[in-house]
């Protein structure tokens, strides 16, 4: 009895053990070793806490707790060393001081960085409202650009349960560099008429996932640019905003093509646009948007709900010079369009509701006479 008692307990000590070994280090921000009260200014000790965690030979947890802080910055660079979780519970306030972050254009960055978690139910608030009336950038070359609130340039992560990004003054979260990365529950809010607050742009990374979403702003709700790969865009509610778009495609030589795109099951409501793929005129051929697929999608209220812009030219930035370059280089435009039982109706006063094409000649089919391209691509019965 007293033997099998012995290897009992000898077994329990062996599973506390092994539990407490599995168990992250935990990196508090508010502790004594870091020294944050809920109020002040968070940069210095959130900073520490990072390398601490990024130091840490096994995973390890960041946690900033339920509170209000001012953050200036953050610069979260890899590699670490095992994976780490960032648990933002606490409201977190950029400057509105007019100051620039190190990074102009970033509030927050994690760059090379593999297994990283974020969640937490915490906001980054971008406090951006004093910015957007003076941002220029879309007619002003030399303008400053402002700080995005979130960028990623991750592997093998998620941003998930719920992470708010709040009045970003720029791009909510951009999305670069990344590859396997899963956006799951996040909440992006800025009003309807704040400039330039895309919810999420991605470029240049492949297999991303963004899922159970909420994303109303200014601009595209999400934003797909060349390089992109893999990407599905599932239960996202859009609005307000411009609507999901691929592109614009085509302003650069040499920009690598966007492939394997799926959004579905996707609302838009209350936005200036739907689903739009935008290339700018005279596209040079590298630029290429191929599998791209649009499935159950609900749109309530939108203005223009289907939009496949050749001609993208937004405040008159097709200098002719720049026409004339890119009209030497070979324009090959390979879309194949296939366009299926759609069903919009039409509630405003100006209707009937259009169907246009223009250099597009896409494959109809099941979709209502009226909507169809019937003049300009020639509809068959
Ligand atoms: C993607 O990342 C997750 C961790 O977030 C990991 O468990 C999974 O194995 C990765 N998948 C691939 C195909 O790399
Ligand atoms: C991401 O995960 C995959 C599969 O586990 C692995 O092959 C790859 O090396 C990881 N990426 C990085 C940057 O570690
Ligand atoms: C999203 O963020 C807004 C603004 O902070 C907030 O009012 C709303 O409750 C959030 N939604 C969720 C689901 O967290
Ligand atoms: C992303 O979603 C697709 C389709 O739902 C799924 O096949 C894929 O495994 C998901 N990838 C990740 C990394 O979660
Ligand atoms: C959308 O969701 C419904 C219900 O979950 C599902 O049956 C359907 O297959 C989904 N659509 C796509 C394109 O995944
Ligand atoms: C902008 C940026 O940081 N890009 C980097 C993202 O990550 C990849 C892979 O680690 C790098 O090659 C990029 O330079």
């Amino acid at each position: 009895m007293a033997h099998k008692l012995n290897s009992m307990a000898m077994i329990l000590f062996l599973l506390l053990a092994s539990t407490a070994k599995a168990e992250p280090g935990v990196f508090d921000v508010t502790t004594a070793t870091y020294g944050v009260k809920p109020g002040p200014d968070i940069t210095q000790a959130l900073a520490k806490a990072w390398n601490d965690a990024c130091a840490s030979p096994s995973a390890s947890i960041v946690v900033v707790l339920s509170g209000t802080y001012k953050l200036r910055e953050a610069s979260f660079k890899g590699p670490c060393k095992a994976p780490i979780e960032i648990r933002v519970q606490g409201i977190l306030h950029a400057p509105t001081d007019g100051s620039r972050p190190t990074k102009k254009d970033t509030w927050v960055g994690f760059e090379h960085v593999n297994m990283l978690s974020l969640s937490g139910g915490g906001t980054f608030d971008g406090q951006g409202a004093l910015s957007w009336s003076k941002n220029d950038c879309n007619k002003n070359k030399n303008c400053k650009s402002n700080a995005i609130n979130l960028r990623f340039n991750i592997t093998n992560s998620t941003v998930q349960d719920i992470i708010t990004s709040l009045n970003s003054k720029n791009v909510h979260m951009n999305v670069f560099g990344c590859k396997n990365v899963t956006f799951q529950h996040v909440n992006i809010t800025a009003p309807g008429e704040s400039v330039n607050t895309d919810g999420i742009h991605i470029g240049h990374s492949t297999a991303i996932n963004i899922t159970d979403a909420n994303i109303g702003t200014g601009d595209d709700c999400v934003s797909i640019g060349h390089g992109s790969k893999e990407i599905t865009v599932t239960k996202v509610t859009c609005g307000p905003g411009h609507g999901i778009s691929i592109g614009s495609l085509g302003k650069y030589l040499n920009e690598e093509p966007v492939v394997g795109i799926r959004v579905n099951n996707c609302t838009l409501r209350n936005t200036q646009n739907g689903l739009r793929i935008k290339t700018w005129p005279a596209s040079p051929s590298a630029s290429t948007a191929s599998a791209i697929h649009f499935e159950d999608i609900i749109m309530v209220n939108v203005g223009n709900p289907v939009l496949i812009d050749q001609k993208y030219c937004p405040w008159n930035q097709c200098k002719k010079k720049f026409h004339r370059e890119l009209r030497s280089a070979i324009l090959y435009v390979a879309v194949a369009y296939h366009v299926a039982d759609i069903d919009l109706t039409y509630n405003g006063k100006k209707g009937p509701l259009t169907f246009q094409c223009s250099n597009v000649k896409p494959t109809i089919t099941r979709v209502t006479k009226a909507l169809a391209c019937a003049t300009s691509a020639g509809l068959k019965k």
